[in-house]
Parts: C-alpha cells; structure tokens; sequence
C-alpha cells in the first residue's frame, strides 16, 4: 500500500508532510532490510512528534460538539498527527435515511485535522452498532446493495483525505467460542460479508489502508485468534486487508496481558499492519503509566506497529469519563501517564509548550540519526550494528534507544554504554559521542535469536 495521495481538498501542513514522509521513509526502509530514524534537534515533546520520529502517528479520537473549546482543539492541534471522529462517520450520522447522506460532522473533523497537520483514520463502514433501524429491516439482497452504496459513498467522498478505514468493526463474539457476533449483516448474508465489504472497500478507494478493527483482541485468546485465522484466510486467498486494529480499552478487570507484543507480533506477521485505535486506561497515576507504557513500548517493538491512537483528548469528554483514562485530565493538564507516553515514543518531557521549539510548522533538523544493519549471522544469533550519525550541526553526545523482539536477548555490547528496559537496549556514546557535523560511528551488539530473527527497530537517536 502506498500512504494517500494528497488531494486538492487537503491542506499540508509541514509537520503533515514530515509525518507522512516519516511513515512512507520507513517503509522504503524496512523493505530494504534496514531501519533508520532521525530525531529532532530539542528531542521531540509532544506526542505526534516523537512517535514520527520512528515513522509512526499517535492520534487522538476528535468529536465536532467540542472543537469549539479552545483549550481541546489547541491540545488536540499541539499534540496529535492523526485523528479519529469519535461517532461523525459512522453509518447513524452519514446515512440515517436510506441514499440520503449527510457529511457535515465528517468533513468538518477532516477540514480541522488537515488544517492542523493531522491525516484522519475513517471509523466506521460496517458495523452492528449505531446502525439505522432502517438497515436491520432489509432483505438480504437489498442489505447487500445498501452496504456496498455506503461503502462506496463514504470511500469515494473521502477518496485521498483518508490513511485507513476501519472497514469492518466488532464482527466476533467475546467469550470462548471465537464465533461471529449476530448482525444484521452476519445473520442475512452469513460469513462472507467481511470479504465482501473488503473488495468493495479497495475498489472504492485503493489509496486506503482497509483495517478490521474489533476490542479484547488485544491480547492472545479465543476472539483474537478467531480473527487472525480470517487475516490469515484472506492474506491466503488475496482478500485485499492492509492493517488490523486492537481498540484496547483497558481496565483493572481487563489489564494489558504480558503477551500483548507476542499478540501484536504474530498478526504482523501474517504481512498486516497493526495499529492501537482506541487505547485508552483507566486509572491514575503509576499503575496508569505503567499500563499505557507497556502498550506503547511494546507498539514501538513491533516494526509493522506503525501508529496508536488514544480514545478522546481528555478525560471530561472520555465515554469512560469515570474512570480517567485519557492523557489529559479535564483541564487539559497532563497527566503522569503523559510524560510515561512521550517517553516510551522516544520524546523528551518537560518542554514548554509556549517554545517555539513547539510550533507545529516548524521542521525542525535532525540531531542524529541511526541506521541498523545486521552484519553476521551464525548458530543461533546473529550480530546487529547501528549507525550513528551527527545532522547538520556537531553533536557532544548521543543515545540511541533500540527495541528488540520477544524472547531476543543481548548476550554482549560494544562501542556503547548498554542499559535495559524489558525489551529496549538503550546505548549511550562511551568515548565515541563527539561526531562533526554529518560523521558517524558506529556500535554493536549480538543478539540470541531464541527463535525470533525480526531485526531489531530503533526507537529514537537523541543527541546533545
Ligand atoms: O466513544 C464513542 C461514544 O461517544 C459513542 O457514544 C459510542 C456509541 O457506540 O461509541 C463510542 O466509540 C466506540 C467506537 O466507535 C467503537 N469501539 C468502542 C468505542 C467505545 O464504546
């Protein structure tokens, strides 16, 4: 899949084009085999920012009824890359009354997530949910003909604003079975819906990611197995699907489960993105920023993760209002969690907002940058080398920050100071940090396989 291609409706912002430039440069890269990322020079602090510094997005949901609100839209505008509309794409707002669409909410999040240098996850085509009474009542050859006009509608309206569409939403059962949830479409035209909404989907906007989006798949179990078993089917037969997205609400009674980046592994490894597209935790403090951290750490493990997005800007306007799961508290202050978040995406707390370092037009220059390569490969590990090499000014010191694959482990170092963190290898110069402007050096490290031979991803390159 190629990123979208910008269309004459779209405005671009600089930091639009640098986040999609930075997606689209890591997957040139990834698909020669290497992987390279540059930080600003004051490390990024916010969140859009430091997550494009690994080619990635971190979104937001956004709702029309509080773009009004200043401190929202200057919150959403300063901190995210990528927006979701929480409810103004779905079928009850953009088709109440059959072959009568109305866009406005739709294209009003569109026109304000442009505007502010964000691209716009579509959310959702087809879903049991906030579905028209008039769709249920359908026969299955009319149902059949009114999804595929919504589909088509929606996509072609939308055609080049949109990076991914959750195509399907929610279409299996919780509980053991791994069975499909009853719907008006699973019921009337039984289990070839998916299939079939997919292949429309691609052929009304093939510039789209086409995502399956559903919750409590996040970790390994029933549903989310039943769902990887239709992945694999339809990667199998050329059933066009691009990304799977894990909601990933969480609560203390539904926690992250320690294999939640094994989870995220085995579906990329069926050749899908996966994305995190309504994280959100509830809690406070520590334990919440340990949740969020372990999500997001984990995200930046798995190459194919290439974005996360949070349900909502703050916790007054969460639907789980109650149980503060946002990043920023009804105040729009940020919370502990926050500085966890912009950590594990490689970024730097403590910026002031007001900097000009801030301003989302500003492209900043790289300070450093890191380039893997692996360079040998023997029994049952193998040796990985990083690159490490100074922008456009002279760097003193440098930290590059590289996560491995579950179970790797890293037997010995070199040309570095190593330190871990469950599954990041952080290196700091030893004697080798002082680089003119555009030199290089370069460290080292072996890696057990343990079975796994993903290359290793870096996180982020900061430098002083
Ligand atoms: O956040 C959305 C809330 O405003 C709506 O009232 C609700 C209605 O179904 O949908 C919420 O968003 C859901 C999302 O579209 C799909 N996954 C679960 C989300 C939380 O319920």
């Amino acid at each position: 899949m190629t990123e979208q291609p910008p269309s004459g409706r779209r405005r671009l912002s600089i930091r639009a084009l640098r986040g999609a430039l930075g997606v689209g440069l890591a997957s040139v890269l990834a698909s020669a085999g290497l992987v390279a990322l540059s930080a600003p020079a004051q490390a990024a602090d916010n969140l859009g920012d430091a997550a494009a510094a690994s080619g990635r997005y971190f979104g937001t949901a956004l709702a029309t009824g509080h773009l009004g609100e200043q401190d929202y839209a200057a919150t959403a505008d300063r901190e995210f890359n990528m927006a979701t509309p929480e409810n103004e794409m779905k079928w009850d707002a953009t088709e109440s009354s059959r072959g009568s669409f109305n866009f406005s909410g739709g294209d009003q999040i569109v026109q304000h997530a442009t505007a502010a240098g964000m691209q716009v996850r579509g959310h959702t085509l087809v879903w049991y949910s906030q579905l028209p009474g008039w769709v249920s009542g359908l026969g299955a050859t009319d149902l059949q003909s009114a999804m595929d006009n919504h589909i088509t509608t929606l996509m072609q309206h939308y055609a080049g604003e949109i990076y991914a569409w959750d195509v399907v939403n929610e279409a299996f059962q919780d509980g053991g079975s791994g069975a499909r949830r009853p719907s008006p479409f699973q019921d009337k035209l039984g289990d070839g819906y998916i299939e079939h909404a997919f292949r429309t989907a691609r052929a009304a906007d093939p510039g789209a990611k086409l995502c399956y989006n559903d919750y409590n798949i996040d970790g390994v179990n029933a549903k989310s197995t039943a769902v990887y078993n239709m992945v694999k089917d339809f990667k199998s037969r050329g059933v066009p699907i691009d990304c799977v997205g894990f909601q990933g609400h969480f609560n203390p009674q539904s926690p992250v489960t320690s294999d939640y980046q094994q989870n995220l592994e085995r579906f990329a490894a069926l050749g899908v993105d996966v994305q995190i597209t309504e994280l959100d935790i509830e809690g406070s403090g520590s334990a919440q920023a340990d949740s969020y951290r372990k999500v997001v750490t984990a995200c930046m493990a798995v190459e194919r993760c290439n974005g996360i997005t949070v349900w909502g800007v703050t916790d007054k306007y969460s639907w789980r209002s109650g149980g503060t799961p946002l990043l920023f508290d009804g105040n729009y202050q940020k919370k502990p969690v926050y500085d966890a978040v912009l950590q594990a995406l490689g970024g730097t707390p403590g910026g002031d907002p007001g900097d000009p370092g801030d301003d989302p037009g500003d492209p900043g220059s790289a300070a450093c940058t890191a380039t893997y390569a692996e360079t040998q490969r023997w029994g049952d590990r193998f040796n990985g080398q990083i690159t490490v090499r100074a922008g456009d000014s002279a760097i003193s010191d440098w930290t590059v920050r590289v996560t491995l694959h579950s179970p790797q482990t890293v037997p010995t170092t070199w040309n570095g100071q190593a330190s871990y963190d469950g599954s990041v290898l952080t290196m700091r110069a030893n004697g080798n940090g002082s680089l003119g402007a555009g030199q290089s050096t370069t460290f080292g490290f072996t890696v057990m396989a343990n079975g796994n031979w993903s290359a290793p991803a870096v996180a982020s390159c900061t430098a002083t």
